[in-house]
């Protein structure tokens, strides 16, 4: 049966693992939202096991794809440690011509592909429904870190599917996880055919451990809860399935919304600088990244200390449904600044002034300041 052990000496439950996310977390790379740290401006303990990726120039400025050890973190439960050997995916439910079970060789000998795709917390950029707008959720205050693009590797959900015999009438599939939080998130069939797979390679390399070994989906556009890690069993039914994860949390609740599920996810931007960044006075180049949930990005527009709004430089690559890197000049004068972005994607969908807040503070895609500090350089 299914076996999570505690390899590498790592155990497996909270009280056994102090560290219960695996890879390094260094401070320079990481906001760990496990420990109260008051270097933030959030200080926050929360329940879940989350670490946010640093923004700035020297961790994420010249590759494309996000390095696997800098990808944020987010999971409910502590990382499980599952044997491949012994790890079977379980395809079964009544819209099945036959149940399917496959091993990690099994999923590894069929038709793969290869996709670079943003994956994208629902709840990132949480935080400025405060700062910007003075509505507050609850939930780690992630800022605009919970995102990466890598290259996943694994096999369409389809082909799997197809292998199942799966009847036209099926309607909902029941992604069931295989860690301590027992995550039964449904999707879809539409989406499961369109473009979803069974991941098990990240940037070249098996999945590590944090990221979901031996086996992820990965949902592209929709925000990451979807790509439900550790996979164990998916359950295909004609009709509509529930769990707590599609109507109590990943839900868009009040402000008018009406508790549907959270799927596609939002344009957004950043800069590759930290948050509150020192840098030189005098001209500068700016670099960020913008992002689309299915598009390119066709249009980057910054807006230094409310100046007028000028369009920065969109560099390739700019993969739809990944991000584009973009440089920006300006000349800034010692003191703080703030710097605005926009960025507006192939489909026409724009960054708004005032994004739609949601009881749990989901999908942010407001316009955010960057605050910046200029400062003279010391002579030499
Ligand atoms: N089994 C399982 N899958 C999961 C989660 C989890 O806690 N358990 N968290 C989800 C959420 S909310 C996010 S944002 C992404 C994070 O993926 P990452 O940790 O690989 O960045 O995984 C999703 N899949
Ligand atoms: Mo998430």
């Amino acid at each position: 049966m299914y076996k999570t052990t505690g390899e590498a000496g790592i155990p497996d439950t909270p009280e056994e693992a102090p560290r219960s996310i695996a890879k390094p977390l260094p401070p320079e790379r990481f906001i760990d939202y496990r420990a109260e740290d008051p270097s933030q401006n959030h200080p926050v303990k929360d329940p879940g096991y989350n670490a946010e990726m640093r923004w700035r120039a020297t961790t994420s400025s010249a590759e494309y794809l996000t390095p696997t050890e800098n990808f944020f973190v987010r999971s409910h439960a502590p990382t499980p440690f599952i044997d491949a050997a012994t790890w079977e995916l379980k395809i079964e439910g009544p819209s099945l011509g036959k149940s399917l079970g496959l091993g990690y060789g099994d999923l590894l000998g069929l038709p793969s592909v290869s996709i670079t795709k943003a994956l994208e917390c629902a709840g990132n950029g949480r935080v400025f429904f405060d700062e910007n707008h003075g509505r507050e959720a609850p939930g780690t205050p992630w800022r605009l870190g919970a995102v990466g693009v890598a290259e996943w590797t694994g096999v369409p959900l389809r082909e799997i599917l197809e292998r199942a015999n799966m009847k036209p009438s099926a309607r909902d599939i029941m992604a069931g996880s295989l860690d301590g939080a027992g995550m039964r998130r449904p999707l879809p069939v539409e989406k499961a055919l369109d473009d979803a797979i069974v991941a098990y390679g990240m940037n070249g390399e098996p999945l590590m451990p944090d990221h979901g070994f031996p086996a992820r989906l990965i949902v592209p556009g929709w925000a990451a809860v979807a790509s439900v890690k550790w996979l164990g069993r998916l359950f295909v039914s004609d009709e509509r399935l529930f769990s707590p994860w599609n109507t109590e949390q990943y839900v868009l609740t009040g402000d008018g919304h009406d508790g549907s599920p959270v799927t596609r996810q939002v344009v957004k931007s950043a800069l590759e600088l930290a948050w509150n960044a020192e840098i030189p006075a005098g001209e500068n180049t700016i670099r960020g990244r913008s992002w689309s949930p299915t598009a390119s990005i066709a249009r980057v527009e910054c807006a230094l200390d409310g100046e007028e709004w000028r369009e920065a430089a969109i560099e390739a690559p700019n993969l739809p449904g990944a991000w584009a890197t973009w440089s920006f000049s300006v000349n800034l004068s010692p003191g703080g600044h703030t710097l605005r972005v926009r960025a507006t994607d192939t489909d026409g969908d724009t960054q708004p002034e005032e994004p739609p807040f949601n009881d749990l503070g989901y999908l942010y895609g407001g316009v955010v300041g960057f605050p910046i500090r200029a400062i003279h350089e010391s002579p030499h």
